[in-house]
């Protein structure tokens, strides 16, 4: 198995549940510039030109982060990276993934991006993405985990998104419980190895 990633960017969650589900693979690393790898045309593996793709070892392809967790999860089920099919509690957790992958992670995508001007991007950091991160604080002032006590694939994924605000000039520090669950995160050996995997400096 295979997965595309670009050092930084939203491969680190899947590379993190990969981890925490067991289950062996080997990175093969994006360049977003030129859309090529060292394999050749990255086009011609995933024609979207985002990564993270999962490549299976029978030539399967799965695309879109928050499907590439549940596909994770979903193969090694005694694990609990999400809950049995049919809960609620599987609901609340597709939930958190499509929040995540909506309205944070698509959201800080944009603060990135050359289309915006700076002050364009501070207006819809104040006007949007801050209401956002006050919702995720309010909850994990609550709770250790986005799905409570334990560790789940939305978290790997929250993680992986909540690393990108410094990089934009959006001071974290105003959300202690946001802080402390970055923290948190960081002690488990998955997210240690998928940092170092991809060059990311250990925190
Ligand atoms: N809908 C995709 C979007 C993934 C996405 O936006 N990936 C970014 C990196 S985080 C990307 O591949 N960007 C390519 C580029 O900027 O050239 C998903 O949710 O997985």
């Amino acid at each position: 198995m295979k997965l595309y990633y670009s050092p930084g960017s939203c491969g680190l969650s899947p590379a993190i549940a990969l981890r925490e589900a067991c289950l062996a693979f080997d990175l093969v690393k994006v360049d977003f510039a030129t859309k090529t790898t060292v394999e050749g045309n990255y086009l011609d593996v995933n024609p979207k030109g985002f990564i993270p793709i999962l490549v299976l070892d029978n030539g399967d392809l799965i695309t879109e982060g928050a499907v590439i967790l549940q596909w994770i999860a979903d193969q090694n089920p005694g694990l609990n990276l999400l809950p049995a099919f049919g809960t609620q509690e599987r609901y609340r957790a597709l939930e958190w993934l499509n929040v995540i992958a909506t309205d944070l992670a698509k959201g800080m995508s944009t603060m990135f991006q050359p289309f915006f001007d700076d002050a364009a991007k501070n207006r819809y950091a104040e006007g949007f993405l801050k209401g956002r991160f006050a919702f995720v604080e309010e909850h994990l002032s609550n709770n250790d985990y986005v799905l409570g006590n334990e560790f789940s694939a939305p978290d790997a994924y929250l993680y992986n998104v909540l690393n990108w605000p410094p990089r934009v000039g959006i001071d974290m520090s105003v959300y202690p419980a946001i802080e402390r669950f970055m923290r948190r995160m960081e002690q488990r050996p998955s997210v240690q190895a998928a940092r170092a995997a991809e060059g990311l400096p250990p925190r």
